[in-house]
């Protein structure tokens, strides 16, 4: 029988280490409901798209995936973010990343964007990531790894380059030091259904998957206490979530309706900011 954690605890762990693991929040039937999806949108993915996304595996947005509604509007991990104290929630967008048997080390990164938002350089992340993992996970076939602390302190990692470039998703250069290990990261194992849930500002990573079977992740991109970001901030993510999700249909927005960005202000959206600037310092300083 698993432990469960308290939420209390949870949020600690999620402030300080960047990171938390909740239990058992996908049941089989949702899982079996993203895993149809997900086998729906690799047969539509092309050799191109292959090749261009060989370090992380698959990456295929929510835009044209309605079916992933169920998920990211599951109801049971919204309960267990809100026992956390993370009000105010709402969604930019989703991937599928299916790692196929063989598929390399994804290599360091963090995936905030709005590093000239000032909530960057403060407790409550700007941005976090929930990862629900369809296969259970280990070393051997492509599980997390974390650098836990990372959200809050730079690190050489931050000199390396930006995450999602086409060269290194493409790995044009196996040797790029961000597929290397580093002190102190941590593989993070899980059970499918369980949901990890990360600070997008730590720098994450994964395990090359040597089993002879896929393995996918689905991530979702929250923002919480959206209403407490710049202005310039909730106006980029109200206008990249409309644009990126305008096919998907009404019941499947009923699904997520609490989620749904509501920009009304007038400010420009930002600039992404991939990069942390000198706000944030250096461990120890
Ligand atoms: O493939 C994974 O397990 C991690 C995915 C990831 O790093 C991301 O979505 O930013």
């Amino acid at each position: 029988m698993e432990k469960t954690v308290a939420p209390d605890k949870l949020a600690r762990q999620l402030r300080e280490d960047g990171f938390c693991v909740i239990a058992n929040m996908a049941d089989e039937n949702l899982l079996n409901k993203t895993r149809a999806c997900v086998e729906k949108a690799l047969a539509e993915y092309d050799q191109e798209h292959r090749e261009n996304t060989k370090a992380p595996g698959s990456l295929i947005d929510s835009n044209f995936y309605p079916e992933l509604a169920d998920l990211i509007g599951n109801p049971r991990a919204l309960a267990a973010l809100g026992q956390m104290g993370l009000e105010d929630i709402k969604f930019w967008k989703a991937v599928i990343i299916s790692k196929p048997p063989g598929g390399p080390r994804l290599y360091w990164h963090q995936d905030c964007i709005m590093w000239q938002d000032a909530r960057a350089y403060s407790d409550r992340a700007p941005m976090v990531f929930l990862m629900y993992y369809l296969e259970d996970t280990r070393r051997e076939n492509g599980c997390l790894r974390l650098l836990p602390g990372s959200h809050k302190h730079r690190h050489a990692l931050h000199n390396m380059g930006e995450a999602h470039t086409k060269d290194i998703n493409r790995m044009d250069n196996p040797d790029d030091p961000r597929f290397l290990d580093y002190p102190n990261e941590v593989d993070v194992p899980v059970k499918a259904g369980d949901l990890v849930v990360g600070d997008a500002r730590m720098f994450h990573a994964t395990q090359e998957n040597a089993s002879d079977e896929q393995r996918t992740v689905i991530t979702i991109w929250f923002h919480p206490f959206y209403s407490d970001l710049q202005e310039d901030t909730q106006s980029w993510i109200h206008e990249a979530f409309h644009r990126q999700h305008e096919t998907w249909p009404a019941d499947a927005l009923e699904k997520i309706s609490t989620l749904i960005p509501d920009y009304q202000g007038a400010a420009p959206p930002m600039e992404l900011t991939r990069t942390p600037d000198e706000r944030l310092r250096s461990l120890g300083n």
